[in-house]
């Protein structure tokens, strides 16, 4: 079973509010469909979520004096970008099941404590995609908080049987420095836990490099492989579905 998450800068324009890339949404979702893996789909905000999230503070709970508009607003627009993406999974033919986070996880202190993967598991077993999201969710200790899909992709990964976790971003996959060198290609393949030196000017893109590293190595900690690719480019995401060499990187599982 594969783990897919659909990157909130590829489905969105994150840099205009609530604005979905419907072209990309289509041709990802044909191309899950098209691979005819069993999949379980994970999709980030983009521009439905991070926005709104930042400006009601939520992912510090419940201090800003507008925070129930914002826990509203954040939750039903999150829910019209699931909309989308579930609107094109049945134009390309695929049965899906939304499972919003904010229904059924309990964070406490910003950590997921509750997510039952059994609700995943038994969709997959009936043949129906199960496809859930980044949302605004219950913590025991501040109120609410933000789960973001990778917060998922990863429980999911330890909880599930799941060989292969696939992220669908903007970029190329990871390179060892920023902004790379005209046509160099991303680092094809990582160890589980190797030491890679990032150099980039801006230290907040070393410190974002070895963020994403971190959470990777989490999922491959679970033995899964990791592979991020450019969902920008056609096709990309359908070879990696089908087990095919492609530009991006690989991180193996340890
Ligand atoms: O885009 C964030 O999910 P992500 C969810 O996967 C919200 O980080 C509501 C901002």
């Amino acid at each position: 079973m594969i783990l897919v998450k659909l990157g909130g800068s590829v489905i969105t324009d994150k840099s205009k509010d609530m604005t979905p890339r419907m072209d990309i949404i289509a041709r990802l979702t044909q191309e899950i469909a098209d691979s005819g893996q069993d999949c379980l789909i994970i999709h980030g905000a983009g521009s439905f979520g991070h926005i709104k999230a930042k400006e009601y503070c939520l992912q510090d709970g419940i201090g800003h004096p507008d925070h129930k508009q914002g826990i509203d607003e954040v939750q039903m627009d999150m829910r019209k970008l699931n909309g989308l993406v579930v609107d094109a999974f049945h134009a390309a033919g695929m049965p899906v099941a939304s499972i919003p986070a904010g229904a059924i996880s309990i964070f406490e202190d910003g950590e997921l404590m509750e997510l039952p993967a059994n609700i995943f598991k038994h969709y997959l077993d009936i043949g129906i995609t199960p496809i859930s999201f980044g949302d605004v969710v219950v913590d025991r200790k501040k109120g609410v908080c933000i789960c973001s899909g990778d917060d998922i992709m990863t429980h999911l990964a330890k909880e599930l049987d799941i060989k292969k976790c696939i992220f669908v971003t903007s970029e190329e996959g990871i390179f060892s420095h920023y902004p790379p060198d005209e046509g160099e290609g991303p680092i094809p393949d990582i160890e589980h836990g190797q030491d890679i030196k990032f150099k980039s000017m801006n230290t907040d893109v070393t410190g974002g490099m070895e963020r994403k590293l971190e959470l990777i190595f989490n999922i491959t900690s679970t033995g899964c492989d990791v592979i991020l690719l450019n969902g920008l480019v056609p096709g990309r995401l359908k070879d990696a579905l089908e087990g095919k060499e492609i530009i991006g990187t690989k991180v193996r599982g340890g």
